[in-house]
């Protein structure tokens, strides 16, 4: 059983307020109930993942079914959806929160509702080609809230504030999953906004760095968390800066954690211990990590092992064998260092300068670029990530093409892919710099030292 929906936590009328709207756990479980009674059968179901009482009565609908759910971006343009659906097999329902059913089926009691069962499959980007489908299984998913409630001693005395997209592991495990796991009762702000979060009164707050940082910047927001338990900051990156504005506004130190969609949260720091900026605590309960580095140095590519790995790529046995050592460790493709002295853990930064994270999000430079190169007046696209200061990075196209402008190649990025994978900026140049092999010289776009601009 991954939620506590059965009651062992009472009943309140209040438990989930989602984008101004707000349910008990009877009227979820009831239109749960209703959506497990749809798909029954199905090899999975997709739902467009808004921020809604809807998507959250998908999750647990899926759940009690035993039928995996896959949460549809719903910025995603035609393409990426039908890439979704196509590749999972899924079928496209409609969510109506006010259609119940009562049946007596309580969580858990579904036939094929097994822990090893996947319950989620998220669509997330690699360094090239389309999304790659992530099977998460219930048990994986319950070892994760469990080491973090541990971690963060999160429990059904705690309302839970975030306002983050629930179609990654972010919004939809921790954000929703994890305060049903818990009991917590759950405010989601629609849009993660200062303004939001400073009224929502909770006492443990979830944020990407880019959240973070917009409320470091508006300081009756900040001050207004002052009441909070816990900040938690994850998904990239926390600046330093960012780190010490919070702390001062809030008299709070956020609480850092890393992960990715295939292993679910694995480092963390804890709820009451020492917090440092710039690091992210300790592996959680069940994990073991290690450190891949060349003889004599200190940083290297992270590897873990532990129950909350995914069961792999949805079809790709290769892709799922490649992202594994021969020793059986996940190969997170982040490079990182870890305290001798305690054992704190600081990401250092990306193997692949082909991974973008923007916003928190997840962006694969070779889906933009295939993206681009499908518009037929772009010969030449190569895509990077520049650091920026609000979004972590930002996506910037380098494109050879003629006859079209910068804004209409974002629109066509958006209408195939994303909206949030449109590039922020298009720079035209005379051509991409390559090596001897033809790959692209991305360093040099960044830094950059390349060719003469077109025009
Ligand atoms: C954005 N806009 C644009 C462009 N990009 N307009 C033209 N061209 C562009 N290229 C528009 C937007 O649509 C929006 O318009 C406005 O500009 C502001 O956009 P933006 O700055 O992006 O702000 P935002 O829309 O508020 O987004 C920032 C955000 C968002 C809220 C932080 O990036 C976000 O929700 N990030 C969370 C990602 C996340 O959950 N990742 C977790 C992955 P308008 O205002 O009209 O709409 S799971 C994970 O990573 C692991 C497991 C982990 O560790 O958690
Ligand atoms: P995703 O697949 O969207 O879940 O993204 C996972 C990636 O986000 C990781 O491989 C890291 O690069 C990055 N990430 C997540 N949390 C942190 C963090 N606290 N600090 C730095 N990077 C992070």
């Amino acid at each position: 059983m991954l939620t506590a929906l059965d009651g062992v936590y009472g009943d309140r009328k209040d438990a989930l307020s989602v984008a101004g709207r707000t349910a008990s756990y009877e009227e979820l479980l009831g239109a749960a109930r209703a959506v497990a009674a749809d798909v029954a059968g199905a090899p999975a179901f997709a739902v467009t993942a808004t921020a809604s009482l809807e998507t959250v009565a998908a999750a647990v609908g899926g759940l009690l079914a035993g039928v995996p759910f896959v949460p549809l971006p719903p910025d995603a343009g035609p393409a990426e959806r039908e890439h979704v659906l196509r590749d999972s097999g899924a079928v496209l329902i409609d969510v109506d929160f006010g259609r119940r059913s009562s049946g007596s089926a309580g969580p858990g009691a579904a036939p094929g509702a097994a822990p090893e069962d996947p319950a989620l499959v998220l669509y997330t980007s690699g360094t090239t080609g389309a999304p790659k489908g992530v099977v998460l299984t219930g048990a994986a998913i319950a070892a994760d809230l469990d080491a973090l409630a541990e971690a963060w001693q999160w429990s059904a005395e705690d309302t839970l504030v975030h306002g983050l997209p629930l179609f990654h592991v972010h919004g939809l495990v921790l954000g929703v999953l994890g305060a049903l796991r818990s009991g917590s009762r759950l405010v989601h702000t629609g849009r993660p906004t200062p303004q939001a979060y400073a009224e929502a009164g909770g006492s443990l707050y979830f944020g990407v760095p880019t959240v973070w940082s917009r409320i470091a910047a508006d300081a009756p927001a900040a001050e207004a968390l002052g009441g909070a338990r816990l900040l938690v900051s994850g998904s990239a990156a926390l600046p330093a800066p960012v780190f010490r504005d919070l702390e001062r506004l809030t008299g709070l130190r956020p609480v850092e954690r890393y992960g990715m969609t295939e292993t679910l949260i694995t480092v963390s720091g804890r709820a009451g211990g020492e917090v440092r900026p710039g690091t992210v605590g300790t592996p959680l309960p069940g994990i073991r990590t290690r450190i891949a580095a060349e003889p004599g140095a200190e940083i290297g590519e992270l590897q873990l092992t532990g129950p909350t790995l995914f069961s792999g790529y949805l079809g790709r046995p290769e892709a799922t064998a490649a992202a594994y050592t021969q020793d059986g460790w996940f190969r997170t493709g982040d490079i990182a260092a870890v305290d001798p002295a305690d054992g704190v853990h600081r990401i250092v930064g990306r193997a692949s300068i082909d991974m973008i994270k923007s916003g928190g999000y997840r962006i694969g430079a070779g889906e933009i670029e295939n993206a681009l190169l499908d518009h037929p007046r772009v010969s030449e696209a190569a895509v990077v990530g520049v650091p920026d200061a609000d979004l972590g990075q930002r996506i910037v196209a380098f494109v050879v093409a003629e006859g079209v402008t910068g804004a209409e190649l974002t629109e066509f990025v958006a209408a195939h892919l994303s909206v949030h994978k449109r590039p922020r900026e298009v720079r035209f140049v005379a051509a991409v710099p390559r090596n001897a092999m033809g790959k692209p010289q991305k360093k040099l776009l960044l830094t950059g030292e390349f060719g003469p601009q077109a025009g």
